[in-house]
Formats: structure tokens, C-alpha cells, sequence
């Protein structure tokens, strides 16, 4: 039993078609509890820092671009190996190679507008919640 902490992003298009209860009610469903959770409207700047691995790859300013077309929902996961579930759960990048139920192949319209973002790694959530999330909006069950 391995409890961790994950970060998630509802994405704009999932915001928009009004999936939100949709997808928090699945990580609830699958056992991932939220510990913190805001909306935010993102700057540029904040979500090509977010996105800075993939600065130079060639989607970048459409990410971006997309990423701050709309709100999106900031959330801290927890659970048993939360990382690797919440991935499971998000199934592929692209939708059309997302798994059948997965949240990508249900609420994706695009590899681009692919609903959710979850943290690949520990390492990366712990990055990504400190990048979004002050210590005390945190509230944890474990
Ligand atoms: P995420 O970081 O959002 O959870 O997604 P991921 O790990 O599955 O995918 P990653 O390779 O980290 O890419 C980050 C986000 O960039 C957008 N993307 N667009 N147009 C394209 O070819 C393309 N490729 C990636 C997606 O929104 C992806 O989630
Ligand atoms: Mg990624």
C-alpha cells in the first residue's frame, strides 16, 4: 500500500462541456479522494511555466494558447498509488488510443483537448502542487 498525492487539472474543453462533476465523481468512484481543489483562470505566464518541459516542441503555443482559453479545475488527488491510478484512469494522451472508459476517451475532443492532465511521476506531482497549491490549501487525509 503505497498512499500518495497527485496533481490533476480539469482541462478547458472538459470545463466547458460541463464534465466537471463527471470527472471528480469517477476519481471519487475509483477510490482517489481530493484533498485540494480550486478553479483558475490561467495567465500565460503561469501555464508556460507549467508546461516548460515542452517548450520547444512544436505544440507548445497551442498548448498554451488552449490551456488558457477558459478556467480550468486545479485538484490534489490522494490515494492508494494515486499517480499511476489517476494515469489509468485518464487513459492515453490521444483519445483515439485511449482506452474504452478512460476520462480521455469519453470527455477528449483532441490529443490537444484532452480533458484532464495528471502528474506522470511522484516527483513531478510534488512539483506540480507546489507550482499551483500554497502548503496550508492542502488538506490531507493521510
Ligand atoms: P498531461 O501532461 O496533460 O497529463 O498529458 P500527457 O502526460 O499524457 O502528455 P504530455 O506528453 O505530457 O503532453 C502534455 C499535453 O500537451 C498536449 N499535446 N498536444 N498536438 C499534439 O501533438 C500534442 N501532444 C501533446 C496534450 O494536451 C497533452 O496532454
Ligand atoms: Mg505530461
Amino acid at each position: 500500500m503505497k498512499m500518495e498525492r497527485t496533481f490533476s487539472i480539469i482541462k478547458p474543453n472538459a470545463l466547458l462541456d460541463n464534465n466537471i462533476g463527471n470527472i471528480i465523481k469517477r476519481f471519487e468512484e475509483e477510490g482517489l479522494r481530493i484533498a485540494a481543489l480550486k478553479l483558475a483562470h490561467l495567465s500565460k505566464e503561469k501555464a508556460e511555466g507549467f508546461y516548460i518541459e515542452h517548450k520547444d516542441r512544436p505544440f507548445f503555443g497551442e498548448l498554451v494558447a488552449f490551456m488558457t482559453s477558459a478556467p480550468v479545475v486545479l485538484m490534489c488527488l490522494e490515494g492508494e498509488n494515486a499517480v499511476e491510478r489517476n494515469r489509468e484512469i485518464m487513459g492515453a494522451t490521444n483519445p483515439a488510443e485511449a482506452a474504452e472508459n478512460t476520462l480521455r476517451k469519453l470527455y477528449a475532443k483532441s490529443i490537444g483537448e484532452n480533458a484532464v492532465h495528471g502528474s506522470d511521476s511522484l516527483a513531478s506531482a510534488e512539483r506540480e502542487l507546489a507550482y499551483f497549491f500554497e502548503k496550508d490549501e492542502i488538506c490531507p487525509r493521510f
